[in-house]
């Protein structure tokens, strides 16, 4: 079977096209990550060039030592993914060091993987180890109505999760761990993906303030659904705040203290702070 026929390739187009139909991938933007099961790797290896060199990943993630991902390349256009994979995303193998990288197949009209590739491994390095190997998927959007948040809300965990968590019942219990925020920093190295990653030991989602969002998951349907929520929220909270620069009423500490235990989930108290005036944490 040909490499492009695989089921986890036809997912990984397919989710990277629907985000782009979402408008959160202007140009270049935005890349996405997948971390093959052995299974996947077995299946395609007859497949796959051996002659590809090898380059520096720019971090270090010993913990992927071996690993396969397939990732968008840098430079590439989410829109075309869709029309022309193979010249659009590629397989990488990571060396026995987590030092290196190299491709094993696509990016046939040359080109190298995502220049956001550091902050994708070291997500994934920690993510492989705090799930016990259950998450696969890294993925990173410019999603509009976060990135306005970004400006008018102060960047910190706490108020961004309490704030879309109050947009829709369904938020936390969708991400009861909330959400992280990493400052503006210098995209595309290492240490963005460090801040990032720290953040990941904790969140499924971390916004990159006046930038986007990555998030982390099991599978495509779930991290897609993931992102989605988060900016569906943000899309809530930006007609809210564009209609009244205050709430008349919202979901409570209690109701989400009550949702909670209704859905048998864990709500950190930290983000059910008391409010001031102003609707910042009581000092
Ligand atoms: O251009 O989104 O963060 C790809 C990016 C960089
Ligand atoms: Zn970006």
């Amino acid at each position: 079977m040909r490499i492009l026929e695989r089921r986890f390739v036809q997912a990984f187009v397919q989710m990277a096209n629907e985000g782009y139909e979402q408008g959160w991938h202007e140009r270049n933007g935005g890349n996405l990550s997948y971390r093959l099961t052995e299974h996947e790797v077995d299946s395609v290896r007859d497949r796959l060039l051996d002659h590809g060199e090898w380059h520096e990943i720019g971090a270090s993630v010993p913990g992927l030592a071996g690993e396969f991902f397939l990732v968008t390349g840098t430079g590439k256009f989410f829109r075309n993914i869709v029309v022309d994979p193979e010249a659009s995303i590629a397989l990488i193998e990571i060396d026995e060091k987590g030092e290196k990288y190299r491709i094993r197949w696509g990016l046939v009209e040359g080109g190298l993987p995502t220049s956001e590739l550091p902050t994708h491994l070291l997500n994934h390095e920690v993510k492989k180890r705090v799930t016990g190997g259950k998450h696969r998927i890294i993925y990173h959007a410019h999603t509009t109505n976060i990135i306005a948040l970004s400006y008018v809300l102060p960047l910190d965990d706490l108020i961004f999760t309490r704030e879309l968590w109050e947009m829709a019942t369904e938020c936390p219990v969708v991400f009861p761990e909330g959400v992280g925020v990493v400052p503006w920093m210098v995209p595309g190295g290492r240490e963005i993906g460090i801040a990032t990653s720290e953040l990941m030991e904790e969140y499924n989602a971390v916004i990159w303030a006046h930038h986007g969002m990555f998030c982390s998951g099991e599978t495509f349907d779930s991290t897609f659904g993931l992102m989605h929520t988060i900016e569906k929220a943000a899309e809530i909270l930006v007609k809210v705040r564009s209609m009244s620069p205050t709430k008349l009423q919202t979901i409570t500490p209690d109701q989400f203290r009550a949702l909670a235990k209704g859905f048998n989930i864990t709500l950190p108290e930290k983000f059910l702070y008391e409010k001031d005036e102003n609707g910042m944490p009581k000092k």
